[in-house]
């Protein structure tokens, strides 16, 4: 009794912390099949007490398997995540491979859990800046409607892969040690230019579009959208990668519908909401924080305050630790759902 979950993807960041996330879930796993790309192969990871051995990522490999977590970029999804759904297993996909499809549902489980029933398949799960503001914004908008978010992020480099943090350790030590500063990776790898990470704050994040937005930008803005279910609600992003290693943080700004409301409302409201944790006390210097907020699942709001001059307008400080809540937890946390909802059986 138990399901058969398959990781693509892991060795990686993400997948490392999917494992670490299943294993500590009541998700009664019978059977885990690490997969990998052909570098992997062989190598083992530890799960449960048990030793595990890594295969290649293949269609095959998705004979037997119930629920299959994606995290191997984009390339690895659009090949192997069809080939598992067409074998009966359902995918939780991290990638943005999928999530703009109509019939793949994007899903933060405090949001729109209910979403789930519409898949054909594959399920995708948001990206990560996305993921904690709408895990935020949500109780918001059910409470006082919600017509328009404006969100400057401040994104840690691991977001951008292993490599990106080894490049930023790299150049830290270099600066103090007053060396040659290489640049590789920041702010995208396939860009044409790359700039020091170190000592300092870049407004790129992933590469830009016609509309002068970064492709980090319109995931916010669009996956909000559809998260939400609602076309109607004015997004807008600025997105910065910031010399973190983990944990985004995002000051948002909103405008609620009801102009009643005050910051205490806002508080009240979320320190009882799904999920989030309020950490909002000036007087104390009580306020969310990268470093605080490593290693745990929960999305931590502080600094809530009314805008001096919009009665009806909110700003906000919105942390989590983007490879958890932001990727393997949410992943995780959409597979209980699937069970919970019973629409994965046991
Ligand atoms: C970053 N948000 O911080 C990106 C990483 O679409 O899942 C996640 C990319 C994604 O660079």
């Amino acid at each position: 009794e138990g399901l058969n979950v398959a990781v693509v993807g892991a060795t990686g960041a993400v997948g490392t912390r999917m494992l670490q996330m299943l294993e500590s879930s009541p998700l009664p796993v019978k059977l885990l099949l690490p997969l990998a790309s052909i570098h992997s192969a062989g190598k083992k990871v530890t799960f449960c007490g048990k030793e595990w051995t890594i295969e290649e990522a293949k269609p095959e490999s998705f004979e037997k398997i119930d629920i299959a977590l994606f995290s191997a970029g984009g390339s690895v999804s659009k090949q192997l995540a069809p080939e598992a759904a067409k074998r009966g297993a359902i995918v939780v996909d991290n990638t943005s491979a999928f999530r703009m499809e109509k019939d793949v549902p994007l899903v933060v489980p405090e949001v729109n859990e209910q979403a789930l029933f519409q898949h054909h398949g594959i399920i995708a799960n948001p990206n990560c800046s996305t993921i904690q503001m709408v895990a935020a914004l949500e109780p918001i908008r059910k409470a006082f409607g919600l017509n328009r978010i404006i969100v400057s992020t401040y994104q840690a480099v691991s977001g951008s892969g292993a490599k990106a943090i080894a490049e930023l350790e790299t150049q830290s030590r270099d600066v103090l040690d007053g060396n040659e500063v290489q640049t590789a990776i920041m702010p995208v790898k396939g860009d044409k230019k790359h700039f020091q990470m170190a000592f300092n704050a870049i407004p790129q994040i992933d590469l830009f579009q016609p509309n002068d937005y970064t492709f980090e930008e319109m995931k916010m803005i669009n996956e909000t959208k559809k998260i939400m279910d609602d076309q109607e609600i004015k997004v807008s992003a600025t997105c910065v990668r910031v010399p973190v290693g983990i944990s985004h943080g995002e000051s948002v700004y909103i405008e609620i519908d009801k102009s009643d409301v005050t910051a205490s409302d806002l508080k009240h409201l979320l320190s009882d909401a799904p999920g989030v944790v309020l950490e909002d006390d000036p007087a104390h210097q009580i306020y969310p924080m990268p470093v605080n907020a490593e290693g745990k699942k929960e999305v931590f709001v502080g600094r809530i305050r009314r805008d001096p001059d919009v009665a009806n307008g909110f700003h906000m400080w919105i942390v989590s630790d983007n490879l958890l809540k932001g990727a393997a937890w949410n992943s995780v946390q959409i597979a209980e759902s699937l069970l919970k909802l019973g629409i994965v059986k046991i």
